[in-house]
């Protein structure tokens, strides 16, 4: 049987050699969601890339005495070389500098133009002559540039508008036919009351003031501006409208687009309109995500208060930073990032729940069984409760993953662990060994957490791969397969386990 398809993106991100945990966010949420389909049997592309066109960029490039192109490349290298630090599964890096991206931009804008929906216009605006830039009347500072504190003055230039209001009925159906179309719903309420119902205004998607963007095939003044160019990398991803559609013939419609929530207005006005007016199915679901803010406000540069995500990496480990991304922030809502929540959430559940557990556990199999791990088969009433717990987990995280509860999914997995020590302080295995007669039911004790650890694992898989990978090492199985924890004693019975290896060690707290 075909496997079924699941396509998830990420925002492209803009190029910055400045990436925060923040930005590292989206990117891991999206990466669990995609481990998670993969496991459950789904052929899974997972996007992610850069947005790289822009008069920020171009001014920033001849800051550097370099070309914007060159400006660009070295900072993607640093993009991808923090996904790699972070484990990322994405299936495709797209860049909006790439060919097939840029010529996809030209002809979906040509065949808007040919087709009305984009028609040429004027631009009017507040403008920084010194710094070159359009600014509206609520980012201004005081009434001047908010870049450099200067007067700005109205002016005007021609521009490419896209007809969104021509749209504006046929969107509000479509979301009344597609409850789930914006995850939270929150932020549907937000979109419809505060953007469509006061009427949408037409979008300006053309600039003649900077150069370095897609230009206008038909109209060399202009390089397309800004959303058009960076939504459009979901399909030109995908080959749409090349030589070569089978991805996009395969993946689209996308399943889901994971975003921040202050981008949520563009991935479910202006992208579903672009859609529409490309006669294209629309995205399943656009979920958009809280942010990690610190004290209450935003992570930033200018405050100095956040590190290189690296340096968290190098600290604690990757599977400290994915673990507090994954498990801090509830559904939808923000959630703080500190350092010293890190610490407390490392030594908390990974170092005292997962760690000590595992490490306890291969210790004791080592000490009272010479590493075996053979059930006996001595049941007792008291194993039932792990048991049913550990084979129901599979059940309950798949419901919140398809919620996209991603934080009570992984919580729900270290229910499972803590639940596991429990099970030690009931059991007493130090006790059982002192007695030769109770020699089986220890053996089968430990076997039962060996398994329920495995069970445990299988899921954690998603969500922490590096870890999940050091424990089916340390207690020596390759039974990894999601079918295999519906039932209880897949472990194969008279395995030898690895050495211990502590798994998280505990951080001193500053
Ligand atoms: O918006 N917490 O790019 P971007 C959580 N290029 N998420 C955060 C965050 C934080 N503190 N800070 C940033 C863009 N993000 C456009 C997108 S898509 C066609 C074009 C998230 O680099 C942010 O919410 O500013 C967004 O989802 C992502 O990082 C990229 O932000």
């Amino acid at each position: 049987m075909d496997k079924k398809n699941y396509y998830i993106t990420t925002p492209i991100y803009y190029p910055s050699a400045n990436f925060h945990i923040g930005h590292c966010y989206t990117t891991i949420i999206a990466d669990a969601i995609a481990r998670y389909k993969r496991l459950s049997g789904y052929d899974v592309f997972y996007l992610t890339g850069s947005d790289e066109h822009g008069q920020k960029i171009q001014r920033k490039a001849e800051e550097a005495g370099v070309s914007p192109k060159e400006y660009v490349d070295k900072i993607v290298d640093n993009a991808k070389d923090l996904w790699k630090s972070l484990d990322i599964s994405y299936d495709k890096f797209i860049r909006t500098t790439d060919e097939e991206h840029i010529l996809c931009v030209q002809k979906i804008f040509k065949k808007l133009y040919d087709q009305g929906d984009i028609y040429k216009g004027e631009y009017k605006g507040l403008y920084c002559t010194p710094c070159e830039s359009f600014w509206t009347e609520t980012q201004l500072k005081d009434g001047k540039c908010p870049d450099c504190g200067r007067e700005v003055s109205e002016v005007s230039e021609e521009a490419y508008f896209f007809k969104l209001s021509k749209y504006q009925d046929k969107l509000i159906k479509f979301y009344e036919e597609h409850p789930d179309f914006i995850e939270p719903e929150s932020r549907k309420n937000e979109m419809i009351n505060n953007f469509i119902k006061p009427g949408l205004d037409d979008l300006c998607v053309s600039r003649t003031s900077f150069d370095w963007g897609v230009p206008v095939t038909f109209d060399d003044k202009h390089v397309v501006y800004v959303w058009l160019d960076a939504l459009t990398n979901y399909v030109s991803a995908l080959g749409y409208l090349s030589d070569d559609d089978s991805l996009f013939k395969k993946f689209w419609p996308c399943d889901l687009h994971i975003v921040g929530k202050e981008i949520v207005r563009f991935h479910t006005i202006i992208w579903p309109i672009i859609l529409m007016a490309l006669d294209l199915p629309l995205p399943k679901q656009v979920f958009g995500h809280g942010w990690l803010i610190i004290n209450g406000g935003k992570i930033s540069k200018s405050l100095g208060n956040y590190r290189d995500p690296r340096e968290y990496i190098e600290m604690y480990g990757v599977d400290a930073v994915r673990y507090f991304a994954l498990r801090e922030v509830p559904f939808g809502n923000d959630g703080n990032f500190s350092e010293e929540a890190l610490i407390t959430r490392t030594n908390g559940d990974l170092a005292n729940v997962l760690g000590n557990l595992v490490n306890r556990t291969i210790g004791m199999v080592n000490k009272y069984f010479g590493g075996i791990v053979e059930t006996k088969k001595v049941a007792d009433v008291i194993d039932d409760d792990l048991i049913n717990e550990a084979i129901s987990l599979k059940k309950k995280v798949d419901s919140y993953m398809d919620d996209l509860e991603v934080s009570k999914a992984i919580d729900a997995i270290f229910d499972l662990f803590r639940r596991c020590n429990k099970y030690i302080d009931e059991t007493m295995p130090w006790i059982l060994a002192k007695d030769e007669e109770k020699k089986d039911r220890l053996a089968t004790v430990l076997y039962n957490l060996v398994e329920a650890i495995r069970i445990g694992t299988v899921l954690l898989q998603a969500y922490l791969p590096s870890t999940s990978e050091k424990i089916f090492h340390q207690i020596n199985t390759d039974i990894k397969d999601f079918d295999s924890i519906l039932e209880f004693g897949k472990y194969i019975s008279g395995t030898k386990v690895n050495e211990p290896e502590v798994l998280f060690k505990r951080i001193e707290e500053k």
